[in-house]
């Protein structure tokens, strides 16, 4: 891999997730809209509109620059961008160098993520992660992003959580391609690593001089009755893997809701005690949990690109997030160089194969006129985030002027 000297934001930086599929609506010519649409499909119900944000972006981010945070995390739409194989929508790139444009205006610094979770058809159809050729697409693809948006960029995460990405595709069969195989899925795995060394090489061969790292899936793992070799050999194919290989990149974003119990037959779903709406067991705890835990593996910074809850009580998420940032500031106290916190997510948005039931976001929308309503948890994250402010990220020697809160 190619090195460059990448430059952090000068602040911790503060802000809140979504995803391109998730939120922007119409995403026709990807893999999940083929997926929600087959007859009998397994998902709740079809992302549709999603949150209009194609459109509504702008007052998304007049939402984010309200709350004080001076951070977003988004991402852009491989299938948008790269329609047909080497076939580029300049029309869509101008679209996400407008959203960064609106996000430098209101001085947030645009965290982008080029993957998640979404393939284009012509990817797909081609083999989608088990392509011989995927790492070059995804490397050409990275390059096309880089080039074009690169000078914009606060900060890139090439894949998000292509751990579950390959767990969800092609051991539960929840995702596309709804396999259920372990050789596959362990060989989709060693792909999408070197899917993201190929990436990280095109963005850092262009312009910008952003921190590129991977976002990865990690959880607090508790083996109960006798559960320690089903947990061992779960969690060195979902963690132990991408944790050896990106000792080189210039942050891990460490993605955390709860804690999964193994025993010997594999996982168990939830567990005693309070369940979130997801099934999860409620486990703000898990966030410096994940954070040692990668630490124990790499010196790199790292970055919680991901933690929140998916509950329709709002009283849960404040009380969810209450702990988990306590949990946070512990772990900084503790000297592990954390440089973000981005809860997930601002807006109750598509949850993949679950649909609109699970609600994450800080922000209502309207499913009919897409309406944001901040609930009482965003005026609550704003004041943790007040609270917390002025805070300067541990050893960002070279900061950018990007962010000055
Ligand atoms: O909504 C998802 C997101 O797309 C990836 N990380 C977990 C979130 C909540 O399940």
């Amino acid at each position: 891999m190619t090195q460059r000297d990448a430059h952090f934001p000068a602040a911790f930086l503060w802000g809140t997730a979504t995803a391109a599929y998730q939120i922007e609506g119409g995403g026709t010519n990807t893999d999940w809209w083929r997926f929600e649409h087959r007859e009998g499909s397994i998902a709740a119900e079809p992302c549709g509109d999603a949150c209009d944000s194609w459109h509504r972006y702008g007052e998304d981010l007049d939402i984010v620059a309200t709350l004080g945070l001076n951070s977003y995390r988004f991402s852009v739409e491989w299938a948008r961008i790269e329609p047909r194989h080497g076939e580029i929508d300049r029309h869509a790139l101008e679209h996400y160098r407008a959203v960064l444009a609106a996000c430098h205006e209101r001085a947030i610094a645009p965290v982008v993520t080029l993957h998640h979770f979404t393939l284009p058809l012509w990817v797909a159809d081609a083999g989608g992660f088990e392509s011989p050729d995927i790492a070059e697409w995804m490397g050409a693809y990275a390059r096309v992003v880089g080039e074009a948006l690169g000078d914009q960029i606060a900060m890139a995460c090439t894949i998000n959580e292509p751990n579950i990405v390959a767990a969800m595709g092609y051991l539960a069969s929840v995702f596309p391609p709804e396999v259920t195989d372990w050789s596959r899925y362990v060989a989709v795995n060693g792909a999408l690593r070197r899917c993201h060394r190929a990436m990280v090489d095109a963005l850092r061969e262009g312009p910008g001089d952003f921190p590129i790292g991977m976002t990865l899936s990690m959880a607090e793992y508790e083996a109960v009755d006798d559960g320690e070799e089903a947990l061992a050999t779960y969690r060195t194919e979902m963690e132990d893997r991408y944790l050896a290989e990106v000792t080189e990149d210039d942050f891990l974003g460490v993605q955390c809701y709860t804690k999964h119990l193994f025993g010997p037959g594999g996982m168990i779903w939830g567990g005693d005690g309070e369940l979130t709406e997801m099934g999860y067991l409620f486990w703000p705890r898990s966030v410096a949990y994940t954070l040692r835990r990668a630490r124990e593996f790499t010196s790199i910074p790292l970055v919680v690109t991901e933690n929140g809850i998916g509950t329709n009580d709002d009283d849960q998420r404040i009380r969810y997030l209450t702990e988990a940032l306590a949990h946070l500031d512990e772990a900084r106290r503790d000297g592990i160089d954390v440089r973000g916190y981005f809860q997930w997510s601002l807006l109750d948005n598509f949850e993949w194969v679950l649909g609109y039931g699970p609600k994450f976001g800080l922000v209502a929308v309207d499913r009919t006129t897409f309406a944001r309503t901040p609930k009482p948890s965003a005026a609550w994250y704003a004041d943790a985030v007040a609270a917390r402010s002025g805070e300067v990220a541990p050893s960002s020697s070279t900061p950018s002027d990007e962010v000055g809160a």
